[in-house]
């Protein structure tokens, strides 16, 4: 899937500001945050949504999640979100969980 942005952020070709990384998983900033901390932590096998997620990864996915909330000092507090399909928002086909901190959340989401 060499086509894909997030498989390419991955293998480094195209550059990213990476805040985590684990034999499953990779952290980058969102290019366009919308909170003080806002981070992208997307599985490193192209999967294309949280739909096709396997069991061997849900839980790596989950501890990666974790680890970038405390590297990232918003361990205290802070909002985790996956958009499947465009319905929903999503506009990169690779899944990715948006880690959103630093700031106060409002409820619902838009
Ligand atoms: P979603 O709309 O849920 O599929 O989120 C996709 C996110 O990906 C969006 O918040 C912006 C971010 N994004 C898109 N292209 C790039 C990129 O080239 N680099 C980085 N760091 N983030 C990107």
């Amino acid at each position: 899937m060499m086509e894909c942005l997030f498989c390419k952020i991955v293998a480094g070709e195209i550059p990213a500001a990476r805040v985590y990384e684990d034999e499953h998983a990779i952290a980058f900033r969102d290019i366009d945050p919308k909170a003080p901390v806002h981070v992208l932590i997307i599985p490193r096998p192209h999967i294309a949504s949280i739909a096709d997620l396997p069991d061997s990864l849900a839980g790596p996915m989950l501890r990666a999640i974790q680890a970038v909330a405390v590297e990232a000092g918003v361990a205290e507090s802070f909002r985790v979100v996956t958009n499947h399909g465009a319905e929903a928002g999503q506009s990169v086909f690779h899944l990715h969980f948006h880690l959103l901190g630093g700031r106060r959340m409002a409820w619902p989401p838009g």
